[in-house]
This record gives structure tokens, sequence and C-alpha cells, in this order.
């Protein structure tokens, strides 16, 4: 079912419509972007369960302008979000509907989108938008052993500082970049590829352990200066959080671990393990791989290595939890195919801080899973 992801309104004096909307709503845009092949500047408001998306035409031979010189400003058009613009496509062509373009063209807020004509909708503009990959640039921040850290920074830096950290085998871009988009209008979001992960590199020995990670976390805080920020951890990253919150509590403000876990065992490892095997992937899934991370052999060796290390370090995990005194969220999912509520509940018991949140998921991932609730759950518990 498409959702509706934005309404579109066309604009003529920007300041005075800020200014109106912020009387109206007490928030103001958080991100302005031009869509040169649309001709239109684009100001997001959030607001909450959808956003608005203020067009500024950028010249006279602007759709938006036209629009402008004959009706005035106002209400524009409204989008639904599909996973599949191609596919939607197909269906609304079959289905008899005008479409204003052949193919998807690039919007703003990393879409591609389409439009349905006005005259077979009732009068009503409707676009349709896919969320794309990120193509978001890296900053590179260099640790004293030469491995480099790619991070990726959204929303304004005046705003409370959130890190957030994804999962083994991950990486900001593929995992995380759908939850920073729903929460770049209130947080200046610092997305972190660990060690090995994504953009960033292996240590020169390829081993990674916990001690990288925390160093990744710590190192982040120091580039961009930020003294204390919330930590947002799924899966590994969240492991990765706690103990970052459990070196250094004074930098930890507020704690959100999403699917995490804190027992390990052989089987568990094994489990874990056999997840980290690139030989058994699908050539699609290794060509998607090597787009993802620099080197996904060393990183798989080095991840399956790690693994084998976790089984041992349960008391460490144990006192690492009871010594962690940030307010914690603590979202579990009710049917995880790798991590059983149960260690979600442990969890929750271990931290002497925590609230408790159990979403229903059958898999092991943030794009994937409930995501909506996860970022309206951040608001929440951040704010
Ligand atoms: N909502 C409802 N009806 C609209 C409309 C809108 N936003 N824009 C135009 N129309 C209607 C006009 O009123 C007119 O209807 P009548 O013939 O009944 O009077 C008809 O569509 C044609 O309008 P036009 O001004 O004569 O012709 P245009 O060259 O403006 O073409 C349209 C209209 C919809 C094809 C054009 O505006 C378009 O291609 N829009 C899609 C692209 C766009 O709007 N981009 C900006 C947003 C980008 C983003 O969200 O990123």
């Amino acid at each position: 079912m498409p959702q509706l992801e934005h309404v579109g309104i066309a604009i003529d004096e920007v300041e005075a419509v800020i200014n109106c909307f912020d009387d109206l709503l007490g928030t103001r845009p958080y991100k302005a972007e031009t869509v040169a092949s649309q001709q239109v500047r684009t100001h997001f408001l959030d607001a909450a369960t959808a956003k608005l998306e203020f067009l500024d035409a950028l010249n006279d031979d602007s759709a938006v302008q036209r629009f402008l010189d004959r009706r005035g400003e106002g209400l524009h058009h409204l989008a639904f979000e599909v996973d599949d613009a191609d596919t939607a496509m197909e269906r609304l062509r079959a289905a008899g509907f005008t479409l204003l373009s052949d193919t998807p063209q690039p919007g703003a807020d990393d879409k591609r989108i389409f439009f349905v004509h006005p005259k077979e909708t009732h009068g009503v503009l409707v676009e349709f938008c896919e969320t794309t990959a990120a193509e978001w640039t890296a900053d590179t921040i260099t640790h004293d052993d030469g491995r480099t850290v790619a991070t990726y920074e959204r929303g304004a830096e005046d705003a409370p500082p959130l890190v957030l950290l994804h999962g083994a085998a991950g990486s900001i871009r593929d995992e995380i970049a759908p939850l920073m988009r729903r929460l770049e209008s209130s947080y200046h979001l610092i997305g972190v590829d660990l060690s090995g992960h994504g953009a960033s590199s292996l240590p020169p020995d390829d081993t990674l352990t916990m001690e990288h990670f925390v160093a990744d976390v710590q190192a982040t805080l120091d580039h961009y200066a930020v003294p204390e920020a919330h930590l947002f951890g799924f899966s590994l990253g969240s492991a990765v959080a706690l103990r970052s919150a459990h070196a250094a509590p004074d930098r930890v403000k507020r704690l959100a671990l999403f699917a995490p876990n804190h027992q390990w065992d052989a089987s568990l490892a094994a489990t874990m393990k056999a997840r980290l095997r690139l030989d058994e992937r699908s050539p699609e899934e290794k060509r998607a791989l090597h787009a993802q991370h620099k080197n996904p052999e060393r990183l798989f060796s080095a991840l399956r290595d790690f693994v084998d290390s976790l089984p041992a370090r349960n008391d460490a995990i144990a006192d690492t939890l009871s010594g962690v005194r940030a307010s914690t969220l603590v979202i579990g999912l009710d049917e995880d195919p790798l991590f059983p509520i149960e260690s979600t509940l442990q969890v929750h018991e271990a931290l002497p801080n925590a609230r408790l949140s159990i979403l229903p998921s059958r898999r092991h991932s943030l794009p994937k899973g409930p995501l909506p609730q996860v970022a309206s759950l951040l608001h929440a518990h951040l704010s």
C-alpha cells in the first residue's frame, strides 16, 4: 500500500511561508534541496506523519512557476512512497493512467519520482516516489594505526547530536540511512561505518575487536567536537553503543538499542558465523556486498574470528550492562530469527535505567523491519 510521504505546496515568498508555518506548527524546514531537473528548490518540513515540501520555482519555465502564474500559492501535489517506482509505473499504465514521464526522474530527498496527469485524477496532481540508496559523501577520520573510519553527517549542526551504529556486516548507507532520513529534521546525525565495514578500512593486522569499534565512536565524537551525544545501535552496533557508554559515560547522553544481544554461546556463535560466509552467498548478493564494503572477504573473515571470541566475554558484557547509567531504550523484535526475545528481555533487566519496547518482525533487519515505529520511538525517547 503506497504511503503518504509528502504534501507539495507551491510558494512564492519563501521566508513569509516558513515564518507562517513556524507560527502554525512551531517548526521550521530542516533542509532545502534544489532539484534542477524539476527546476525547483524544495524546503522540507517534518510534520510527523508526513512531510511538507515547499516548492520554490527556479525560473519562469518551471512547471511550478506556471502553476503559480495560474493559481497562486497553494497545494501543489500529494506524494506517495512505493517500494519500486518502475513497478508502480507499469501498474498505473496498465490501469490506463497518463504518466508525465517515461521513466522515474531524480527527485529531492534521495527519491526517484513520477507524476500522474491531474486531468485523470480529478484535479489532484499525484506523485509516486521511491527512496533510493543514499548517495551520501563520507567524511574520513584516520586512527593512529592508519585505519580510516567513514562517517556520514545529516541534519543541522546545532541540533542535538545522535551517533548511529550499524550491525555486523552492515553499513550506514545500506542499513541506517533510511532511519537517518526520518530523524534528520530533529538531530545532528552522525552515522559511523565501524572499522572494516562500508567505506571504513580494517586494522593493519585484519583483526576486529570491540576496542576497535569503541575507538571508532570516540574518534567520531572528537572529530566533530561533540562533547556529549545520544547513541543508537542496531545489533552489533548496540553492543558498541553500550561499551562506549560504559567506557566514557560523560560523553553519552541517552542510548537506544535495537535488536541487542548480550549472551553468546557456541551455538549462537556458529549461527552467526554461518551468516558470515561470503562463499555461500548468491552472485547478486556478492556484488551487493562488494558495492557495500571495501573488502568483504577480509571483513567477513575478521568478523568470524571476532564472533568466535564472544562466548568467552559474557561476564565482561554482563559487567558492562550493570555499569551503564544512561537512560536506555531497548527495542526488541518478537520473532527475531537471530537473537531470541529472551535476550532482549535480559538486556533490559540487566540495565539499571532502561525502558523496553517489543516490535513485531520476523527479520533481523532495520530497513526491512519496523522502521517507522523505531523512528517514532527514538523521537519520543531522545526528546
Ligand atoms: N494540480 C492540479 N492540476 C494541475 C496542477 C497541479 N499541481 N498543475 C497543473 N494542473 C492542471 C492545470 O490546471 C491545467 O488544467 P486545465 O487544462 O483543466 O486548466 C492542466 O493541469 C495543464 O496545466 P498547464 O499549466 O496548462 O500545463 P503545464 O505545462 O503546467 O502542465 C503538468 C501541467 C501537471 C503536466 C505539469 O505541471 C507537470 O509536469 N507537473 C509535474 C512536475 C512537477 O510538478 N514538478 C515540481 C515538483 C517536483 C518535486 O516534487 O520534486
